[in-house]
């Protein structure tokens, strides 16, 4: 099958880079170029901004009503592409077809539906006095960066993109160099909903390079910015003296934690799937399993197994299946044992069979460092708050789940989680309402609900006194 040529979506036109050079997307699953993409810079940041600045001020005339709308618009326009937009995730990412399909496309369906009945339902927000009114309004920021990473590509970046749009600003999207497929797909049908293409601008490229100077431009007011720490670090070190909105949703290294009133068999599947969806590839997954020492013999045997049959994709590249495999290697390095995983199989692409670590510290750094892939480390406990003390024993603080036959005990146990989300005999359930985010160095800010609304706009009190 031929490759795509994947080009900037600026404006109303496609456009190669400036530059004139381009970049090969590999496909994880036999490792081919499945598309080439702009190797865009400053320049191409520089032509976004133009045509974002020429569509924002008539879309953020319209009321929240009508953007509302072109939000709905857009979320039938999505639909009617959804199994197209499933195959060029699972080419793009090497993720199976169904997880593409009903784990990602339907949440990117979903982030515009909800943020479009989510804008109806605001209410006017007044503020009385015994002798005058105070009106909030939500102004648009302008032009705000959406910056966003492979593992959930398009997916983390519509949940930007609806209330950045919802709330009347226009955007210069940069989706990783690593998965570029759906975001460009994405872009066309922008403009087949009839927005202006001007509203979602869409750049390719390196991150140093077209990332960096998305965050630099000045009349980029507000970066929305999801990945690693260590990129996090950079963006906001180039951010916050220019004094832009930030938001950083970074790594995490989640812990799940089983209670010693679990039962076993009703806990397993779902502890086994917050370790290893998307082949762990999820900021949010539960990479360190704590289990009561009382409970491990009886525990192990079974998670192992289940684990080796839970069905994995290969990990996103070549480099990153590197670095993975070497964190199994480290693992064995610091005392650990590989129970099962971390073997490449046959085939083509970047498979890694999903592993099971046991008998590392709980500081060491293959337990305290984001390994980002299909590698979970399990941890004895003897108390409740050893548990604890392991759980936030980390620099990360993202996520967090408790597994128990008593909710409300599981409650009070994720209230204590140094995280900025957990949950109880559940795991990746989204009410798309509540404050996503971390704390630590997991991130700065929340997203979802009110909190993305605050985020993509500016608040505004207007005082009016009494006659
Ligand atoms: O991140 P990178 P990746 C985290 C996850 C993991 C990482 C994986 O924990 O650590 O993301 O994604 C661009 N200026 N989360 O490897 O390298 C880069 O091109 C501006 C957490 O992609 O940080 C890409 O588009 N941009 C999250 C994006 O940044 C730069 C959920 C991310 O790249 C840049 C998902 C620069 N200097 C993954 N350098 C959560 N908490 O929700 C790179 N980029």
């Amino acid at each position: 099958m031929g490759h795509i040529d994947v080009r900037n979506a600026i404006g109303s036109s496609y456009h190669d880079a400036v530059s004139g050079l381009r970049i090969d997307d590999i496909g994880p699953l036999d490792g081919t170029v499945v598309a080439t993409l702009p190797r865009s810079d400053a320049a191409d940041v520089a032509r976004a901004v133009e045509a974002a600045r020429a569509a924002q001020p008539s879309w953020a005339a319209l009321s929240l009503f009508e953007r509302a709308n072109g939000l709905d618009r857009l979320a039938d326009t999505m639909e009617a592409a959804a199994d197209e937009l499933a195959h060029l995730e699972a080419l793009d990412t090497g993720k199976p077809w169904d997880v593409a399909r009903h784990v990602d496309i339907d949440r990117c369906i979903r982030n515009f539906r909800f943020f479009a009945a989510f804008g109806r339902d605001q209410a006017p927000e007044l503020f009385r006095m015994d002798d005058a009114t105070n009106h909030v309004i939500r102004k648009p920021i302008g032009i705000v960066g959406l910056i966003s990473p492979w593992n959930l590509p398009l997916y983390l970046l519509t949940w930007k993109v609806a209330p950045a749009l919802l709330m009347g600003n226009a955007v210069i999207a940069k989706p990783s160099e690593l998965t570029p497929l759906t975001a460009h797909r994405f872009s066309e049908l922008v403009r087949e909903a009839g927005l202006d293409g001007g509203l979602v601008n869409v750049l390719h490229g390196f991150g140093p390079e077209v990332g960096q100077a998305l965050v630099e431009h000045p009349a980029v007011e507000a970066i929305s910015f999801t990945g690693g720490t260590a990129t996090g670090r950079i963006v906001a070190a180039t951010a916050a003296p220019m004094f832009k909105k930030l938001s950083l949703e970074l790594g995490g290294k989640n812990a799940t934690v089983v209670l010693d009133d679990a039962d076993i068999d009703a806990v397993l599947h779902g502890v086994v799937r917050s370790g290893f969806l998307n082949s762990g590839q999820i900021c949010l997954c539960g990479s360190r399993v704590l289990v009561p020492s009382t409970m491990m013999a009886a525990f192990l045997p079974r998670f192992v197994d289940a684990v080796q049959r839970f069905p994995i994709g290969p990990v996103i590249s070549e480099a990153h299946r590197s670095k993975v495999e070497g964190y199994l290697q480290l693992a064995v390095e610091e005392g650990g044992t590989v129970l099962t995983g971390g073997e490449r199989g046959d085939g083509t692409g970047f498979h890694l069979s999903p592993a099971v670590v046991a008998g590392l510290s709980p500081t060491s750094r293959c337990a305290t460092e984001e390994i980002f892939g299909p590698v979970v480390t399990v941890h004895p406990y003897s108390t409740e708050e050893e548990a604890l003390d392991i759980a936030n024993g980390t620099e990360y603080g993202l996520a967090g789940s408790v597994w128990t036959s008593d909710a409300e005990r599981g409650r009070r146990f994720a209230e204590r989680m140094d995280t900025g989300m957990a949950w109880v005999n559940t795991w990746l359930h989204r009410d798309l309402r509540v404050p996503f985010g971390g704390v630590k160095q997991s991130g700065v800010g929340r997203e979802g609900g009110m909190w993305s609304l605050g985020f993509f706009s500016e608040a505004v009190n207007i005082c009016v006194a009494d006659d």
